[in-house]
């Protein structure tokens, strides 16, 4: 390139957003700040909106009790990022695709996936760890940072079939972003302008390892300025900011007349106020305080409160809220609980064509089921 055009291009370069204050709609006591815009959300919207982080909440708590009495394996606890979560579900069209990570319930759901669903993996059943049928969401990923690449991966092959009206949406935590991963799938993301928004959920932690040992970054926004892709940090406790800036990155991304498609990184700031997963115990590694700076801004009390005051929500609404989210969830581990496997299945779902000595072990198995019946070990695992 010459040097005139480089120079050119510089001039002409995207706007980054690097160090400002995050981005908020709604301030501590859900008023609406000056100057901020009102996401184009109707009132039912809304109040659907905060239903469905209300629900978050609470499958939060019933899943964290389930998993004490050992009904289900080790649960990532999403409590303070459901907001986050529900609200870059709402901006999502039916045909965008959602990359989560195994903390983003709340985002799946929204997106399509029955709360069963969301335990079942839990109870060693395959459904959860598979793209439901129907429904644009990729199996929640464990390996850290590995699904940015791939999902810059889905968002180029979409613009390779010109469907530059289908965008991806990425989760990811800020321990993701110290990943040779992180810097491929973004690097590649502005090399080839793909329609792809990824969401960076900055919880302050990485199980212990705090942010600022994380990256010596002042932000994580920032970190986009290198990839030559647009960024902005956003109140990740505040769900309507985080649905506004959601949403305008999904329409930069999203180019349906074949024009440019612009991605964008996302810092979400935000606090995990619970535990990493049910594994892990906080109180080894930070102060038993610090999460109250965190709930004073807490996204389901700031929604609450502002529906309060624009008369869209009264306590006769919440408590059929509360009747119809006890029941939703309570049908969900029924279901989750009953639900059985067929053994077959751990030989399925990985190759095209079995190979043989699957094909063997397979038989083996299904000789077994025949002369022992539903107990093919005959108790050798009890
Ligand atoms: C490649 C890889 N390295 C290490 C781990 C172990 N591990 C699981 S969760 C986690 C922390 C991730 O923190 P962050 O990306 O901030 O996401 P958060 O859990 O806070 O949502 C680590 C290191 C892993 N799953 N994958």
């Amino acid at each position: 390139m010459s040097a005139q055009k480089e120079l050119d291009q510089h001039e002409t370069s995207r706007p980054v957003a690097a160090d400002e204050r995050p981005i908020q709609v709604l301030d501590e006591d859900g008023n609406l700040l000056p100057n901020a815009a009102m996401p184009d959300l109707s009132p039912d919207e809304l109040v659907s909106m905060y239903e469905d982080i209300k629900l978050a909440r609470r499958f939060d708590q019933r899943a964290i009790s389930i998993q004490r009495q050992g009904r289900i394996a080790t649960y990532a606890p999403m409590t303070g990022q459901e907001g986050a979560q529900v609200a870059t579900s709402y901006a999502l069209d039916d045909h965008d695709w959602l990359f989560p990570t195994y903390r983003e319930h709340a985002a799946k759901h929204v997106h399509g996936v029955p709360l069963a669903s969301l335990l079942k993996p839990l109870r060693g059943l395959r459904e959860g760890y598979a793209v439901p049928d129907g429904v644009n969401v990729m199996p929640e990923y464990i390996p850290i940072a590995t699904q940015v690449p791939q999902a810059m991966g889905m968002a180029w092959g979409h613009k390779l079939q010109g469907k530059t009206d289908h965008a991806v949406l990425c989760h990811l935590g800020d321990g993701a972003t110290s990943e040779g991963d992180f810097h491929e799938g973004l690097n590649f993301a502005g090399v080839f302008d793909v329609p792809a928004v990824f969401v960076c959920n900055n919880n302050q932690w990485a199980i212990s390892v705090p942010r600022e040992r994380q990256t010596a970054s002042e932000t994580i926004a920032q970190k986009a300025q290198a990839y030559g892709i647009e960024s902005v940090r956003v109140d990740g406790l505040d769900p309507l900011a985080m649905y506004q800036v959601t949403n305008e990155a999904l329409n930069k991304a999203k180019n349906p007349s074949g024009g440019e498609c612009r991605p964008t990184l996302i810092e979400a700031v935000l606090y995990r106020y619970g535990a990493h997963t049910t594994a892990d115990d906080p109180s080894v590694y930070r102060d038993g305080d610090e999460a109250d700076e965190w709930k004073d801004k807490d996204p389901l009390d700031r929604l609450q409160k502002f529906l309060y005051k624009e008369g869209l929500l009264d306590e006769h609404i919440e408590a059929e809220m509360d009747e119809r989210i006890e029941s939703k969830i309570s049908d969900a581990i029924t279901e989750a609980e009953r639900a059985e496997s067929d053994p077959n299945q751990i030989f399925e779902y990985v190759y095209d064509e079995m190979p043989d000595r699957l094909r063997e072990q397979r038989d083996e198995l299904d000789a077994l089921r025949e002369k022992y019946g539903d107990d093919p070990f005959n108790g050798v695992l009890e």
